[in-house]
């Protein structure tokens, strides 16, 4: 049986690879975080005594920050693959934690790529790697051809990971892989990125609960997909012949501000748009009430108007494909959300 540790189990990805991977019958041991209060929603039915299947989700106490305790639970467990998806993964907290995002999200890489050297250099390497490598790019789509050019501290750090990848890969001949991933959701996205913000509110608008949507850029442009879609992919890079980095995205680009429409139109409200910038605000074209308001302190310092991706390369080579693309997406996460909302009201 194949030992996979997953890193960040307890997220929207490693939550999904766990489920895939125990799916396809190995053995998964998942790192978390000592935290105050237990954020373990997705991944509960798979480990411990309430667990569906058979073959369960083993949990481990770790932080990328603790490279002793890292280099413990690698040598103990040893497995055959290692997917690192712990990280301070939100872009806009990283201006306010620059240190500790670099931490995490660079030094935790290079300490669980050497724990992963000392004791077993056999075992296969998966990096989340990110299109915000790609910053404010000089082309679009964006290829794994494409010129990094990071602008943000997150991102900056997810650079030196991204290198010190493929430096293990070529100084070890370690199998080390990134999957250069655009944006990907779910209803299990955390609450503050922007798709399952806007889907959590205005369900919540729906059910009288609030009554607008407080939102910063709008028209920030982003190619949105599927996490489990994302998930597949991060595998299929592990079962190949040689390892290599891939772009993993839709191929599609749409603005925050047709996520909003969408998601409004969901509950069938039409939006009408009034003022710019700071004192824009979305207009229930039904009541005349506001029912999106614009508020600056969800500007970033910098931000990226545009991400594309195209993923030829994984397509070719890998086989895979999107399952799930922006309209779909936005209903799935909708619906989700209605009765998530409904249920705790
Ligand atoms: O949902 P977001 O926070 O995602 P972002 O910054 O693109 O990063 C996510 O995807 C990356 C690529 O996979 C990952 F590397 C990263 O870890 C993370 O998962 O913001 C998307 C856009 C931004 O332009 C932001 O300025 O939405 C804009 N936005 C507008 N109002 C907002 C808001 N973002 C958030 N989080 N909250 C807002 O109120």
């Amino acid at each position: 049986m194949k030992k996979a540790l997953i890193t960040g189990v307890n997220g929207q990805d490693g939550s999904y690879l766990a489920e895939w991977l125990l799916g396809k019958g190995y053995e998964v041991h998942g790192v978390v975080r000592r935290t105050s209060s237990f954020s373990r929603k997705y991944i509960d039915p798979l480990h411990g005594a309430n667990a569906d299947s058979p073959s369960k989700l083993e949990l481990h106490y770790g932080d990328m920050g603790d490279e002793k305790n890292l280099r413990k639970l690698v040598e103990k467990v040893r497995p055959d693959e290692v997917y690192n998806l712990a990280s301070q993964s939100h872009v806009g907290i990283s201006f306010d934690m620059p240190e500790y995002s670099t931490d995490v999200n660079a030094l935790g890489t290079l300490r669980l790529l050497d724990a992963i050297h000392d004791y077993c250099p056999e075992a296969r390497f998966y990096q989340a790697s990110t299109s915000e490598l790609f910053g404010c790019a000089d082309e679009s789509p964006q290829t794994e051809q494409t010129r990094f050019k990071p602008n943000s501290p997150y991102a900056v750090a997810k650079l030196y990971a991204y290198w010190m990848t493929v430096n293990y890969r070529q100084t070890y001949g370690m199998y080390a892989c990134n999957g250069i991933m655009f944006n990907h959701e779910s209803p299990r996205r955390g609450e503050n990125f922007v798709t399952r913000k806007i889907t959590q509110t205005v369900a919540r608008i729906a059910l009288g609960l609030d009554d607008h949507l407080s939102i910063g850029n709008m028209d920030a442009c982003r190619d949105w997909g599927y996490a489990p879609d994302y998930v597949r992919a991060m595998w299929l890079m592990l079962q190949q012949e040689e390892a290599d980095d891939f772009v993993v995205a839709t191929g599609e680009l749409h603005s925050v501000r047709e996520l909003i429409e969408k998601a409004f139109a969901h509950i069938s409200i039409q939006l009408e748009w009034d003022g710019e910038m700071a004192v824009e605000r979305g207009i229930d074209s039904a009541t005349g009430k506001t029912v999106v308001k614009v508020n600056s302190k969800y500007y970033r310092p910098i931000d990226i108007d545009s991400v594309l991706g195209d993923a030829s390369k994984a397509r070719k080579k890998l086989g895979w494909e999107p399952t799930v693309k922006f309209d779909q997406l936005v209903e799935l996460m909708m619906k989700a959300d209605m009765e998530v909302v409904a249920t705790a009201r």
